[in-house]
């Protein structure tokens, strides 16, 4: 499994570098293992047992990631958190989980402690003091260093991360260590990772992308990460250029600010082994311009939180524009008609439908739900709509599913809708995703006011702050559009695509 690979490499070459952030020291998987150790060790002091749900809101720090491998070594849920989240969207993300133990920055600490009072099934906060800077330290006075069992199970659930859904509060999808084992065992075989590669690692930790994709992937490799705090364009257009790099993987919106930074000016990157592009399409022009700009074919990949990664553009052969690939090893994709969910013919669109040893177990304690994620013969239903090619690649066409992406990140309108609903000078809304050049997609609220007199009509600032009260910042609509009313069918229901033409022109 994953931890075992993991284990092996911190035996067999101990000195190596596993992990480093920007300006930081170099952490060796000798060191890893040691650290993991005692943050396990750690955790079963707190009583932490199997099963228990750990939950983590820190920022990009090597603490997160020793708490990460630390937690489901010892057979825990992980529960990675946004440190975006607003406190009521972490109230509800403890409180569906039941979490044991929330592990979090303790500049957070007044704002956690009254929430966490009152949550029935938490115990313990743990709070990590400027955990960015920690070099990981915060635990160095535990001297324990024991070996402990790792879990064998693969059907045990290691992980949990949310991801909304169109009709109810977000789900907790349970990813177990066999989710993990096969999915970076395909994307090893696929990709062709090596032990010398070097990943610079600029994505978020607490998604699938960049914690299962990009960090696991280079852990079980044996490979070394240096991983940025966050994304910034001129320190990773820098640091590429530096020929030290062999693999860099970004959401498009990632890829954009790099290809915009370039500004017209050409950089050989034609050294890095792989750079991959996923968590939204990839736009034509991005593609070829990256080509250009970069002398780099950008390789698109598809996944989602539920599977981790299911199709990719090959490593050799043809790196298809528009395509997000073949099935990755060990995947079985099709494509059928969403109402009768019988299999189509190549270049038909429907919804795609994943099978196999990466597909999530279940969403957490929501059978019906993940009952309705499968069809009849136990087929994921991505919600995605695509076609596939005479040769075997595939191509998305939209979604079957109420979702705007913006920047990688998936926000489910009604999620939105539901939390406008509940402002006083909000008689009715929509909220849609319109095309936009940086973001993918722009998250924009159409309102009917309740206002008879316009002196009392709501201000699009005040709707904004009022969401973002309650949401992450990057699901707060950018725009706001007050109108007399909305399209509907015959049941009443907004018709989203003409409102998309009437408002995003
Ligand atoms: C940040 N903001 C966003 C946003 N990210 N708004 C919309 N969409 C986003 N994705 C907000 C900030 O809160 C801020 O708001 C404003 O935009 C400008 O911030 P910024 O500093 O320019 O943004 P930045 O922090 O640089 O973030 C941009 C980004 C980041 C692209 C680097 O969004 C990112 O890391 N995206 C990747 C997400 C990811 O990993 N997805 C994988 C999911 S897994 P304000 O108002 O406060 O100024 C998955 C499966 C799969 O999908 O297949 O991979």
């Amino acid at each position: 499994m994953f931890l075992d690979t993991l284990a092996n490499h911190c035996r067999n070459q101990p000195d190596k570098t596993a992990l480093q952030f920007i300006g930081g020291q170099p952490v060796t998987y000798g060191e890893l293992a040691a650290a993991v150790n005692r943050t396990a060790d750690y955790l079963l002091s707190l009583g932490i047992q199997p099963g228990d749900r750990v939950a983590v809101q820190l920022p990009k720090c090597l603490p997160f990631i020793y708490f990460h491998l630390a937690a489901v070594r010892i057979g825990a849920i992980f529960l990675p958190l946004n440190p975006a989240y607003p406190t009521a969207e972490l109230r509800y993300f403890l409180a569906d989980s039941g979490a044991r133990l929330l592990i979090a920055d303790a500049k957070d600490q007044s704002k956690l402690d009254p929430l966490t009072d009152n949550l029935p099934d938490h115990q313990k906060t743990t709070y990590i003091f400027q955990p960015q800077d920690s070099g990981g330290n915060w635990i160095e006075d535990r001297s324990a260093q024991r070996d402990y069992p790792l879990p064998s199970d693969p059907d045990q659930t290691a992980m949990m991360l949310y991801t909304s859904g169109t009709t109810s509060r977000p789900k907790g999808a349970e990813i177990t260590h066999g989710n993990l084992t096969a999915n970076i065992a395909s994307l090893h075989e696929a990709w062709g990772w090596r032990r010398d590669d070097v990943l610079l690692h600029a994505l978020p930790v607490f998604h699938v992308h960049g914690l299962v994709v990009a960090l696991h992937g280079a852990l079980h490799a044996g490979a070394t990460a240096l991983l940025c705090p966050a994304f910034d364009a001129r320190t990773a257009l820098d640091l590429l250029c530096t020929g030290r790099f062999s693999v860099f993987m970004g959401v498009p919106t990632m890829h954009r600010r790099l290809y915009q930074l370039a500004a017209g000016q050409r950089y050989d990157l034609s050294g890095m082994r792989l750079m991959t592009s996923g968590s939204d399409r990839l736009p034509d022009d991005l593609f070829y311009g990256y080509q250009e700009t970069f002398n780099v074919t950008l390789l698109e990949r598809y996944g989602m939180t539920e599977t981790g990664m299911n199709l990719s553009n090959p490593l050799q052969g043809e790196r298809r524009v528009g395509a997000v690939g073949l099935p990755l090893p060990g995947v079985a994709a099709r494509v059928v008609d969403p109402d009768t969910e019988q299999p189509l013919a190549d270049g038909d669109i429907g919804e795609v439908q994943i099978k196999g040893a990466h597909v999530f177990k279940r969403y957490w304690r929501q059978p019906e739900k993940t009952a309705a994620a499968f069809s009849a013969d136990g087929w994921l239903r991505t919600g995605d709509m695509g076609l596939r090619e005479p040769d075997g690649y595939y191509t998305l066409k939209g979604r079957a599913k109420d979702l705007i992406i913006t920047g990688g990140l998936n926000v489910y309108p009604p999620e939105v809708e539901l939390v406008l609903m509940e402002h006083p000078s909000v008689a009715a809304c929509a909220v849609i995703g319109c095309p936009d050049d940086e973001w993918g997609e722009q998250v924009v609220a159409a309102i009917i006011p309740q206002a008879a007199e316009p002196a009392d009509a709501p201000d699009e600032g005040e709707i904004c702050a009022f969401c973002r009260q309650q949401l992450a910042a990057y699901k707060v609509p950018r725009r706001v559009i007050f109108v007399d009313k909305l399209p509907a069918n015959a049941l009443g229901k907004v018709q989203k695509a003409k409102l998309r033409a009437q408002l995003c022109g």
